[in-house]
């Protein structure tokens, strides 16, 4: 009686063990991103702080104004490219990229200078 009951346990604590190894993979695969789910923020700082300089879900083929010369972070939870544009005597250069589904708590030497948003 008294084994039936050990191995009882140990089989208790196996399920247990495959239980937690299912879920951990499941929560450690999709990284969280900073802005919410089907959209797209820009922020006044590095590391998504400062000012929440856009917040959103334009289409692809639009074109989302943003407050010039300010933007240092961004977080793109959309399924589109979004490419910050520097505007210079009505010229746009494409200064920084974002794949969809990513973030760039950094955007190297595009800081300060995205002038609008387009939606690829
Ligand atoms: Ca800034
Ligand atoms: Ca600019």
């Amino acid at each position: 009686m008294k084994t039936r009951v050990i191995s009882a346990f140990a089989v208790s604590a196996l399920a247990t063990a495959g239980l937690l190894s299912a879920i951990a993979p499941a929560t450690a695969a999709p990284a969280k991103l900073k802005c919410a789910t089907g959209y797209f923020c820009a922020y006044e700082h590095i590391n998504f702080t400062g000012a929440v300089l856009v917040q959103s879900r334009a289409g692809r083929g639009a074109t989302v104004d943003a407050p010039n010369d300010r933007t240092s972070s961004g977080s793109n939870n959309t399924g589109n490219q979004w490419v910050g544009v520097n505007l210079r005597l009505g010229i746009g250069d494409d200064v920084y990229k974002w794949a969809p589904y990513t973030d760039a708590s950094t955007i190297g030497s595009a800081n300060d200078k995205i002038d609008q948003f387009d939606v690829k």
